[in-house]
């Protein structure tokens, strides 16, 4: 069997493997991306759209920003719809800073045409991938296998970042003892849906409705994304384009819903709503950084945004001990990422318990969520405590 020795595996050529990859490159770390799917099916994802300024920082920082500056739509502020009145949260005003509407889509189509400069190995489709040893407790290196194009593959690395996801293999890897998961499973979904039609408001809108929650976001001024909250048992064949623009409408304030323009859609999915984190996030040689080790509800914007926060702190530990022979950022890397993740969890949590429909729920949860909206748009104290939130606490 042939033997690929790096410094670094990155299981998971997403956003978070990616971007590990390249700051690793930009110090002079080498490192072998093993991925499950195509190229091509990882960037027909569409997913996130909004990125926190530290973000933005960081990928300028791996030098792949060039397109996200010239493409990128700084947002200053965000609406909420309330019984059916538009309130704006501005961000700039209360807090000093911004979040960019660039598509995730395009972060990793960036990260991707870098990686491909780097002439750094990238096994697109690697079959049963296996981490057969990362204890460390021998001092040993890591060891793992996969099947690229039939053929059996044998990896021997310092380090493994699981970056695969909430469905990879490396935290699935890791014995259940050593391992303590959190999750809430919501009890609904949002159906979303692409289009090449201009948004219908400059922000985002986020909009409370007794038929259920809906965002209109956007990608481009000739690109927009619409979710709507949609029950778990939902199957998207059920919903044509009309289905969806007729949903969406009668969930709007009379005046944006006859601004909407309608159109074919791109892309329309299904996603179920999650907060869920795995600690610790290091396992010997094993480190396991975004949607591997925490998933979000996305109502706050956040998990890209976590995913690359995990690449920053993983990255310095890395570097430091690669130059520096110091294990201190990787002794480190646990719990400093972990502070910053639960009070994303929190975040997210709340902003989801505060824009949906719980139908199930007993009736007094209805009026304390009627009760913290009505609070939050009558107090810049709590609109001051969500926007600093929303743009990304500090590092
Ligand atoms: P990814 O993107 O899931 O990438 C993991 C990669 O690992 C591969 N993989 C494997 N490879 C090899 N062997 C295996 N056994 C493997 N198993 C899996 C997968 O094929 C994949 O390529 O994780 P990563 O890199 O951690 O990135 C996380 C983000 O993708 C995710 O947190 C965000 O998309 C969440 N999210 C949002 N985040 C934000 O910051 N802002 C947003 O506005 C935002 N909106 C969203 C979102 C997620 C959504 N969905 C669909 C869940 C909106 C939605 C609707
Ligand atoms: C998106 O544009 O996909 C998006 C924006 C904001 C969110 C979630 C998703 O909170």
């Amino acid at each position: 069997m042939k033997t690929h020795r790096t410094q670094v595996l990155i299981v998971g050529a997403g956003p978070a493997g990616l971007l590990l990859g390249q700051l690793l490159h930009r110090a002079g770390i080498d490192s072998l991306i093993v991925e499950r799917s195509s190229g091509e099916h990882v960037l027909a994802r569409i997913r996130a759209g909004v990125l926190e300024a530290g973000t933005v920082a960081l990928l300028d920082e791996a030098g792949v920003s060039a397109r996200l500056h010239a493409q990128g739509q700084p947002h200053h502020g965000f609406e909420m719809a309330v019984a059916g009145v538009r309130h704006r949260i501005d961000l700039q005003a209360l807090v000093g800073r911004s979040v960019t509407v660039y598509g995730q889509t395009e972060v990793t189509r960036d990260l991707m045409e870098a990686r491909l400069q780097t002439g750094r190995p990238t096994w697109f489709e690697a079959a049963q991938v296996r981490l057969d040893d990362f204890s460390g407790s021998s001092g040993a290196q890591v060891r793992a296998s996969c099947v690229v194009q039939g053929e059996a593959r044998e990896i021997v690395a310092d380090f493994v970042a699981g970056c695969d996801g909430y469905h990879g293999v490396c935290r699935a890897s890791v014995p259940p003892q050593a391992i303590h998961t959190y999750e809430k499973v919501y009890p609904f979904g949002w159906l979303g849906l692409l289009s090449n039609t201009p948004p219908v408001a400059p922000e985002l809108l986020y909009t409370r409705h007794e038929r259920g929650f809906s965002l209109c976001s956007m990608r481009s001024p000739t690109r927009s994304r619409y979710y709507l909250q949609v029950a778990l048992t939902e199957k998207v064949e059920d919903w044509s384009d009309q289905r969806f623009w007729d949903e969406l409408r009668s969930r709007l304030d009379p005046e944006t819903a006859s601004s909407l323009i309608t159109g074919a859609s791109l892309e329309k999915s299904i996603a179920p709503l999650r907060s869920f984190v795995a600690e610790p996030m290091r396992f010997g040689r094993l480190f396991l950084a975004g949607d591997a080790a925490h998933i979000v509800p996305p109502t706050g914007a956040k998990g890209l945004n976590l995913a690359a926060s995990d690449v920053r702190y993983l990255s310095q530990a890395f570097i430091e001990h690669f130059q520096e022979g110091s294990h201190a950022g990787l002794d480190h890397y646990s719990s400093r990422c972990l502070a910053r993740v639960w009070k994303a969890e929190r975040f997210s949590w709340w902003m989801t318990s505060l824009m949906h429909n719980f139908d199930q729920e007993p009736e007094i949860q209805r009026k304390l969520q009627q009760a913290e909206l009505d609070y939050l748009l009558s107090s810049e104290a709590a609109q001051r405590v969500l926007a600093e939130n929303y743009v990304g606490l500090p590092f």
